[in-house]
């Protein structure tokens, strides 16, 4: 069976978009200030927009009915247009871009972000991490140096489903984020680098499932091997309600394979991984020396990226002056390792 095939010249159609598109008004871009901070070993890149603070709210469309909800994926405007992958899926850049040239694949018909995900949903995904390899390949011909593009580092894709995952549109989309832009504000030589890509081998604070894949993996496998994980993390989930371990829990809990998803949930996909992250909340305090709450650390699927997003002068403060405050945010918003490892302390 052929695969789908993203356009080959995908990264510069990207980067073209995101340019005419800044400098015509249509996308806005958020500057932003990182730094790392360390969440038991892991090098956690923490980002601080306060631009994105004052993001305009949408239009009202309809006037007769503005309580209707505004879809910016059922017909966007042909200015954030990418291109159409198929009759299924096209891409759209971000209208609120943080990270340089991030883009979003979302179908073309309306289907709820709240369904488990369909074999072309990631078939179309790693059709676009495909293409950024691809480039990088060709970036690499003799005659290129550094910094002639922005394409070095590839994509990371990632995926918010449900109201604990950091999910605000209802219309189906996976978002893309070229690592390269990922990395502004960061020393080069820096310690950072995609967490969802070590996470078949470590641990973070927060439960995540996570296999290896390949580029080249018929769609058919991929979508399995998303099952699998989503059905473990579904698992998990029911575990930590019950204040059992994950090994307790009966297969008479597998999750459907279609349909509505049965727990929020993040997902990420690069090059070689696949991560699925059970979420129990969306965020959770940042508490001041004296206990005294802060502010609240919002997580979405750019979290297994190890990454997250303050808009709020005092939580960017506090967290830079006490990093274990992220240590704890990451605690409280998934599932513990004990129940995935089954030494789960029966209180
Ligand atoms: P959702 O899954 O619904 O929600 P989200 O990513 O959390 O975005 P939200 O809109 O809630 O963003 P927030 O202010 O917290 O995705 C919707 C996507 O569609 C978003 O990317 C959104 O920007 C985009 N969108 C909305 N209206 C649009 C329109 N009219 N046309 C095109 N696209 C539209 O955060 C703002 C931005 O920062 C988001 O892009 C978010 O993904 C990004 N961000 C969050 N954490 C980050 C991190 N750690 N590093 C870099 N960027 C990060």
């Amino acid at each position: 069976m052929t695969r789908l095939k993203a356009p080959s010249a995908l990264p510069e159609l990207v980067k073209s978009a995101f340019a005419k598109a800044c400098s015509d008004g249509h996308v806005h871009y958020y500057p932003s200030q990182a730094t790392i901070l360390y969440a038991n070993d892991i090098p956690f890149q923490v980002r601080f927009s306060p631009a994105l603070a004052n993001k305009p709210k949408p239009a009202i469309k309809d006037h007769a009915n503005p309580r209707k909800f505004f879809d910016p994926f059922a017909d966007p405007p042909a200015a954030l247009r990418v291109t159409t992958l198929s009759s299924l899926h096209y891409l759209v850049l971000n209208k609120f871009a943080v990270v340089p040239e991030h883009f979003i694949l979302a179908t073309t018909e309306f289907k709820p972000q709240t369904h488990v995900l369909e074999e072309a949903d990631l078939e179309a995904t790693l059709a676009c991490i495909q293409a950024y390899e691809a480039a990088k390949g060709a970036d690499e011909r003799p005659g290129r140096h550094d910094g002639d593009t922005a394409n070095d580092s590839g994509l990371f894709a990632f995926f918010n489903c449900g109201d604990h995952s950091g999910a605000s549109q209802p219309h189906r989309h996976i978002q893309l984020l070229p690592i390269a832009g990922m990395k502004d504000g960061l020393a080069a030589d820096g310690v950072w680098s995609v967490l969802a890509d070590t996470l078949t081998s470590r641990s973070a604070p927060f439960a995540t499932f996570a296999a290896k894949i390949s580029l080249d993996m018929p769609a058919q496998d991929l979508h399995a091997v998303y099952l699998r994980l989503y059905r473990q993390a579904c698992r998990a989930v029911a575990a930590h309600a019950r204040e059992t371990p994950i090994d307790e829990v009966t297969v008479e809990d597998e999750a459907e394979a279609a349909g509505e998803a049965r727990i929020s949930y993040n997902m990420a996909l690069t090059k070689d991984t696949l991560v699925v992250c059970p979420r129990l909340a969306e965020g959770a305090v940042i508490l001041g020396e004296d206990g005294a709450v802060l502010g609240t650390l919002s997580l979405n699927g750019t979290l297994l990226a190890g990454t997250a997003l303050v808009k709020n002068e005092v939580e960017w403060e506090a967290l830079k002056k006490d990093p274990e405050g992220l240590l704890q945010v990451l605690k409280r918003i998934g599932v513990t390792d004990e129940v995935v490892h089954g030494n789960l302390v029966r209180l």
